[in-house]
């Protein structure tokens, strides 16, 4: 289950509706040009905390159909509405993907003792493995090391996506944890995670910047830390456009560049403005 994963971006028509060709064709690019080593589907990149359940459940199978077995397949069925994430969770295992995820439950404050029991009523209802989805920037969700260690006791919980700048946490749970799993969250922090010895990512810019991640992760494993900063400095770069243009409709737009269908975001996501749309140009000429 190591190495590099797109945060799957979803294809939506201009009413909000789910493309199934453009997302079919999104799967095909990852795999055939990014040359990912798998697919987070269903995380924030796939817009799926607007989505239906009949819509999460019908990405899911797209994507296990499109992929098949090329890839390895992560599920991510986290919801404050657990009966949902329970029902994704085992619609996702009975598709055949290789491990689930989960959001920590984000919106009302919930205490330690509710976040463990929703990571244990999720995992404990299949007969799949769990990988902890923190991004404590927009679910306001701050773990501790105790309290990973708390979760990691279910040996089902096999490892965490890692979306934070705390480098400080990210070396003591490698320190604590060496036989879990720990990807790193942010693509333009991944080469100091590397050198902390994570083992692997997941990004929204692997969706069009796979080849360069995948070369600073395999230059950072390799200590090969000057060439990778270079190649990190050109990926900054282009997030670092990507952030100033908008996120997910920048990277739509880039993926329209390469001939993917990539389509439109979802409301209350914006519609990519006349300048948006000449701007993603620019940075496609610049960077690809
Ligand atoms: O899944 C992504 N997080 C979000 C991880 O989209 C919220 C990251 O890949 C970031 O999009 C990326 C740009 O900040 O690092």
């Amino acid at each position: 289950m190591k190495g590099i994963y797109s945060a799957l971006l979803v294809s939506f028509d201009k009413e909000g509706n789910i493309n199934e060709k453009g997302l079919r064709q999104i799967i095909r690019h990852n795999i055939d040009k990014n040359k990912v080593d798998g697919l987070y589907v269903g995380g924030s990149t796939g817009e799926n905390f607007m989505l239906s359940t009949e819509e999460k459940k019908e990405i899911f199978r797209i994507a296990k159909d499109e992929a098949k077995d090329a890839v390895k397949l992560i599920a991510q069925v986290g919801s404050i509405n657990v009966k949902e994430s329970v029902e994704l969770a085992k619609y996702a295992t009975e598709l055949g993907y290789d491990s689930l995820s989960a959001v920590t439950p984000f919106y009302y404050k919930f205490d330690f003792e509710e976040i463990k029991d929703y990571y244990n009523t999720i995992i404990n209802s299949v007969d799949n493995t769990m990988i902890i989805y923190s991004i404590p920037f927009l679910t306001g969700v701050n773990m501790s090391l105790d309290q990973f260690a708390e979760l990691f006791e279910n040996e089902k919980i096999i490892g965490v996506k890692f979306t934070a700048a705390d480098f400080y946490l990210l070396e003591r749970m490698r320190k604590r944890f060496p036989d879990k799993l720990i990807y790193a969250g942010f693509d333009e922090m991944m080469l100091p995670a590397t050198v902390l010895g994570v083992d692997g990512a997941i990004g929204s810019t692997f969706n069009v910047n796979g080849k360069r991640a995948r070369e600073i992760f395999e230059l950072a494993k390799e200590g090969r830390i000057a060439e990778a900063l270079e190649v990190q400095h050109v990926t900054n770069d282009l997030i670092t456009d990507i952030l100033a243009n908008g996120l997910y409709g920048t990277l739509k737009l880039l993926l329209e560049e390469e001939g993917v269908k990539a389509g439109y975001c979802r409301k209350p996501m914006k519609e990519a403005t006349p300048e948006m749309v000449k701007q993603a140009k620019v940075i496609y000429n610049k960077y690809f």
